[in-house]
């Protein structure tokens, strides 16, 4: 690690402030050009150990920047992983408050709930699988606080990868009944059709992703327990939006899942 303790604290503190003032900031590697991932990840770390010393509750992963086209958008190369809280979380159908965010986008993804543990290293698809109690439509409120959404890779990972907001609903399906790779999704942003895809859009296969979460938690000597919800990732770019917005996630053979912007 290159930043010391006093620098991490400062850096989770600037980045949960403009979290909680709905103020952006220009990115961390601006002013801490020397950061690793250790530094990255340790702030992210900070964040979350504050967030439950207020008496939040951890009620999700998420993998971010799995799919080309979220790489490209965002100009970046390597998955990154954060977490999600319970006050993170919108009812099926649902209001987002857009005044508690800054500059809210959606993105379309399946989410994973396992049933056994999954640690690695070597975690792979047949893993994932094996370990899945069911797959479910998801759509994730992404809102970097990061002036523009323009950041680097370090700092987004200290940034715990945008996440604000999450609603999950539709038919959960057992992984045996689909195939993740070819099943279809449509985003609606108030009727339209906004964006389409298809999981194998996230890493070749949606597993893949929460595979390398696993492998790269391993590394900290931490594991995914059973019974957690992991967001897979956006499978499209992702798209703004507004107050006055409804968006509905429709995915093939798992129903649909929306949430509306006030
Ligand atoms: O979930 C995501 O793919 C977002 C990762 C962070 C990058 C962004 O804000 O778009
Ligand atoms: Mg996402």
């Amino acid at each position: 690690m290159k930043l010391d303790s006093n620098t991490i604290n400062a850096l989770a503190d600037r980045l949960e402030g403009c979290q909680l003032a709905q103020k952006d900031t220009t990115k961390i590697t601006d002013d801490h050009p020397e950061m690793d991932w250790d530094d990255a990840y340790a702030i992210q770390n900070e964040i979350r150990r504050r967030k439950l010393a207020r008496g939040r509750t951890i009620v999700g992963l998420k993998a971010g920047l799995t799919s080309h086209a979220k790489m490209k958008q965002m100009g970046v190369s390597t998955p990154v992983f954060g977490f999600m809280t319970d006050d993170y979380v919108v009812a099926d159908g649902g209001e987002c408050k857009v005044s508690e965010l800054i500059h809210p986008k959606v993105e379309p993804e399946i989410a994973f709930v396992t049933k056994t543990e999954l640690r690695g290293p070597g975690c792979h698809i047949g893993t994932v699988l094996a370990a899945t109690d069911f797959v479910m439509p998801g759509i994730e409120v992404i809102d970097s606080r990061y002036r523009d959404f323009k950041f680097d890779l370090k700092s987004v990972v200290a940034d715990n990868t945008s996440a604000a907001r999450f609603v999950v609903g539709g038919q959960p399906v057992s992984v045996s009944d689909c195939d993740l790779r070819t099943v279809g999704v449509v985003l609606e942003k108030n009727g339209i059709p906004v964006a389409f895809g298809a999981g194998a859009a996230v890493m070749g296969h949606p597993a893949a992703a929460i595979a390398a979460l696993a492998n790269l938690l391993a590394e900290r000597g931490e594991s995914i327990p059973a019974g957690t919800l992991i967001l897979s990732g956006g499978i499209t770019e992702a798209v703004a939006v507004q107050a006055g917005d409804n968006v509905t996630l429709r995915v093939q053979g798992m129903g649909s899942t929306s949430i509306r912007f006030v």
